[in-house]
């Protein structure tokens, strides 16, 4: 068959209806009718003519109708034969559809032979079994592995794979996939083949196949019950000194998951694999998982403090994904959340567990705040389990992911530590094996609890970010403080209106030193929230809480660590934020009150703006930020965060509309006054914490770089000559790629006369380090200066750059859409049409990452009407486009809706 352009779109042409577009629907899950119960697939590798042999032992389900065809899924696929029981099929038996294939009357039980030939040279979608760099290897979730063979190629079909690969010896000496090695030889021709065989049954996106030429750099460990798992991690040749940091990671990450939730792995042999051309982070294909470069690779020279972090993070989250994911398993895409949102949850805990608590608390808050909020208010809005799709790739989202993980620890908080152990218990007990859904999964939370979770299950079900707004007040005769709460959800496509949810609210109260008194809450009544020590049950639009034997003199600290994910109004004075940002117990809290001064300070900042006032800077800050700065029990990495001034994408999600320059000049304009305010103290912090001499990476040298940085950058807003040296001299003298990049990024975004020169010298010393030039892209397209247009106009020609590469296209432009407002939202338009230039010439390419990009458009309603225009122009430009993918369509259209 050669279906060749799969998805008929003719539904993203302007003239062309859209109900041809498919839409998914959770309401529509189905069983599978048959069992597949082994799978044998044989792989010739060829660049153009790769010929894929499957034999499926198939069995028809008791209770399924007899009379309905086999159907499977296939894409992009020749058909060269198809046979049962090895009787070759004439044409009336059998029949290709659009995206696959019916076998009609099959028997009740079978063998289904099918030979298909893919071209992987040619496939620069990187979905399905594809070549780049001279290395095959494959990317099946969601749906990419109807692109290598005819298969139900859907989560709930689970089978046992044997694996047998042949190809030229000398280019593939490594033949890799999923499970154990069974077998490997020589054949005629300088060929070679290997047999490996998974003895875990997996549904198909678990597939994995990599050949090529690699590197290894090999382990062992040792589980709790004492067997002994080899470990190998296979890289492009010559980067072998960039991987012990990833094979430690995955030593603690093993360890980790047995310590805390008593999980062990299960094969002799774990393998990784790290490729450069990679859709995604990375993925988490049964015992042999595809990294992408950038969260493998790690050196001081070459990859930054947080580099290191996520790739210890990236490489916990496909490991724990064995248990939250492989083992159990997903019944259908819409419940993406149940081994996503968990398996995020898991990798948060492992990273606090050997970063900081309070740190990693307030860095994934931060994701919340300015990416899943801004996804949670748009278009593109979802429940964490969605009910319909266009393009499952599209719904590997900040929701289902990120605020997944926070319905996970919601979970922990309502539970307990132990609680929620219990529960996942009971969940491996019962579904080990099986691909299930949230649903099982709230039931075994309720059953390893007897805990009613039936309110809290809409989580799941309703999208949009609730706002909880509170109002206290005190009575001073009888010494209480009442809190009266109320809860709302907006509207989200297709949600109107929103139910009560169950949200925990972790409440402190601060007495006049800053100290936490006991909380004595009272159960007056009817409207009064159940209090469960600091946790507040909010579970009504609206409800009380009264505490007892409370000063006059206190501090509210509300939804301490984030407990929920919600926006919090409450009414702060300035002086009370102040007071938090300076004593607050709550990690996340303190951070938080900080956070507040500043948005609270920048709006009212924009309001002078507004009214064409000159700028008033509030000098409340300075102080603030002074205490902070000089308090000497405070982390490093704290402090860093704590200064850091919340970035546009975050503000945006605060207001309802937005001047985007009053916001960025308001934005800048207090850096600026803080700098000038505290430059002394700035410069001596830089002073004490930047480091010269040997490289260290404990946890203080990091937090040390971090705070240096931060108060760098504080100091280069000032455009002094002597700060730009200070910068300079740490770009010359850096022996460690987070005291480069951030001296790099500081220069390249200044008013530095020779700050090209600068980024030039950085290229041509790292030209060879594909990583390191990405972060130099990154850098160029994010500086706020009115050239960068041009620049990045000029760099997509420049040898660093690649439009197939996925890594390059978001360093480059992702980059430039999500980390440069000044020049993105340019009044002129360019930079949305710079934009929309490179989807269109994206799209057909790579589906996927064109439609990340689209993404970018997403919150054009928010803006002014002149750039609603601009955008929105944009939008119905690329819906023009002929052939559009259906990745794409389904962002633009929606969010032309
Ligand atoms: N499960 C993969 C993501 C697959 C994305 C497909 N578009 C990586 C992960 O979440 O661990
Ligand atoms: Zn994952």
């Amino acid at each position: 068959m050669s279906d060749s352009s799969s998805h008929q779109d003719s539904a993203s042409q302007e003239q062309a209806p859209q109900q041809e577009v498919q839409i998914h629907y959770r309401s529509d899950y189905r069983p599978y009718p048959y069992d597949i119960e082994r799978v044998h697939l044989a792989f010739d590798l060829a660049p153009n003519a790769t010929v894929v042999d499957t034999t499926l032992t198939i069995q028809r389900k008791t209770d399924a109708d007899d009379e309905e065809p086999l159907r499977l899924d296939g894409v992009d696929l020749e058909l060269m034969s198809i046979a049962i029981d090895g009787r070759v099929l004439d044409e009336s038996e059998y029949r290709l559809i659009e995206d696959g294939l019916e076998v009609l009357n099959p028997p009740q039980s079978f063998e289904l032979s099918t030979k298909v030939k893919i071209s992987p040279d040619t496939n620069t979608s990187l979905e399905g079994l594809y070549l780049s760099s001279g290395k095959y290897c494959t990317q099946c979730e969601a749906e990419g592995f109807r692109k290598i063979t005819f298969y139900p190629d859907r989560p709930d079909v689970m089978s046992t794979f044997t694996v047998r690969i042949e190809a030229d010896a000398k280019e593939f000496p490594h033949l890799l996939s999923n499970g154990n090695r069974i077998e490997h030889g020589d054949l005629e021709g300088g060929k070679h083949f290997a047999v490996w065989e998974d003895p875990f049954k997996k549904p198909s996106y678990l597939f994995a196949l990599c050949a090529g030429d690699y590197d290894l750099l090999t382990s062992s460990f040792s589980t709790m019950t004492g067997r002994e798992v080899r470990l190998e991690i296979y890289v492009d040749k010559g980067k072998l000194d960039q991987c012990h940091h990833a094979m430690e990671s995955l030593k603690k990450a093993m360890k980790w998951d047995e310590e805390v939730f008593g999980l062990e792995y299960d094969l002799d042999i774990y393998m990784i694999v790290a490729v450069g051309d990679f859709n995604m982070g990375a993925m988490e294909n049964k015992g042999l998982n595809i990294f992408n470069t950038k969260y493998v690779l790690a050196s001081q020279d070459t990859a930054t403090d947080t580099d290191f972090i996520d790739v210890e993070a990236v490489i916990g989250h496909e490991y724990f994904h064995n248990w939250t994911g492989n083992r159990v398993t997903c019944r259908d895409w819409f419940q993406l959340s149940l081994k996503e949102g968990l398996t995020v949850f898991r990798d948060q805990e492992f990273t606090a567990d050997q970063t900081d608590h309070g740190v990693k608390r307030i860095e994934d808050v931060k994701v919340i705040r300015s990416h899943q909020f801004a996804e949670d208010a748009g278009p593109m809005a979802h429940p964490i389990r969605p009910d319909s799709y266009i393009e499952m790739n599209n719904f590997y989202t900040v929701t289902v992911y990120n605020k997944g993980a926070e319905i996970i620890r919601m979970y922990q908080t309502l539970l307990g530590r132990d609680g929620f152990k219990r529960g996942l218990d009971v969940y491996f007990e019962r579904h080990d094996g099986e691909a299930v859904t949230c649903e099982d999964f709230v039931r075994a939370m309720e059953d390893g609890n007897s805990y009613d979770l039936k309110q809290f299950r809409r989580w799941y079900s309703q999208a949009g970010t609730p706002e909880v707004e509170i109002k206290s007040q005190y009575d001073g005769d009888k010494r209480q403080i009442t809190f009266t709460m109320k809860q709302s959800c907006p509207p989200t496509p297709g949600q109107e209106d929103k139910a009560p949810f169950h949200i925990p609210i972790k409440i402190g109260l601060l007495d006049d030193l800053g100290n936490d008194i006991t909380l004595k809450p009272l159960a007056l009544g009817e409207t009064d929230a159940r209090v469960e020590g600091d946790i507040v049950h909010l579970t009504q639009a609206e409800q009380s809480v009264t505490f007892d034997d409370v000063p006059e003199t206190i501090t509210p600290s509300i939804l301490r660590e984030f407990s929920a994910p919600v926006k919090l109004k409450y009414d702060y004075s300035l002086k009370e934020l102040i007071f938090l940002f300076a004593h607050d117990s709550d990690a996340f809290n303190r951070w938080q009150a900080g956070q507040e001064l500043f948005s609270r300070i920048i709006f009212g900042l924009c309001a002078q703006l507004e009214a064409g006032e000159a700028l008033v800077f509030d000098e409340s800050l300075v102080n603030a930020t002074k205490n902070l700065l000089d308090d000497n029990e405070l982390d490093g990495q704290f402090k860093s965060l704590a200064l850091t001034i919340p970035g546009v994408s975050t503000l945006i999600e605060q207001v309802s509309s937005i001047n985007i320059d009053h916001l960025i000049e308001a934005r800048n304009f207090v850096k600026r006054q803080l700098a000038e305010a505290l430059e002394l103290d700035l410069l001596l912090h830089y002073q004490t914490n930047h480091h010269v001499g040997d490289f260290e990476q404990d946890k203080e040298s990091v937090a040390k770089r971090a705070l240096a940085g931060t108060c760098l950058s504080y100091l280069m807003t000032l455009e002094k000559e002597d700060v730009y040296q200070l910068a300079l001299k740490q770009l010359d003298n850096a022996n460690n790629m987070t005291d480069a990049s951030t001296a790099l990024q500081l220069i390249v975004h200044s008013h530095y006369d020779d700050k090209l020169k600068v980024a030039e010298e950085f290229y041509q010393k790292w030209q060879n380090e594909e990583l390191v030039v990405n972060k130099w892209l990154a850098i160029m397209a994010t500086d706020p200066s009115d050239e960068t247009i041009d620049r990045i106009e000029s760099l997509l020609d420049h040898p660093s750059f690649e439009l197939k590469n996925p890594n390059k296209v978001r360093s480059l432009i992702g980059a430039f859409t999500g980390a440069n407002p000044a020049q993105f939202h340019r009044g002129d338009g360019r930079g949305y049409r710079y934009l929309a230039r490179q989807i269109k010439a994206l799209y057909a390419v790579n589906p996927q990452v064109s439609a990340l990009l689209t993404g970018a458009f997403n919150r054009w309603r928010k803006f002014d009407s002149a750039r609603q225009v601009l955008m929105r122009e944009q939008l119905e430009d690329i819906l023009k486009m002929p052939e559009l993918s259906k990745d794409v369509y389904e962002i633009a259209s929606k969010a032309l809706k």
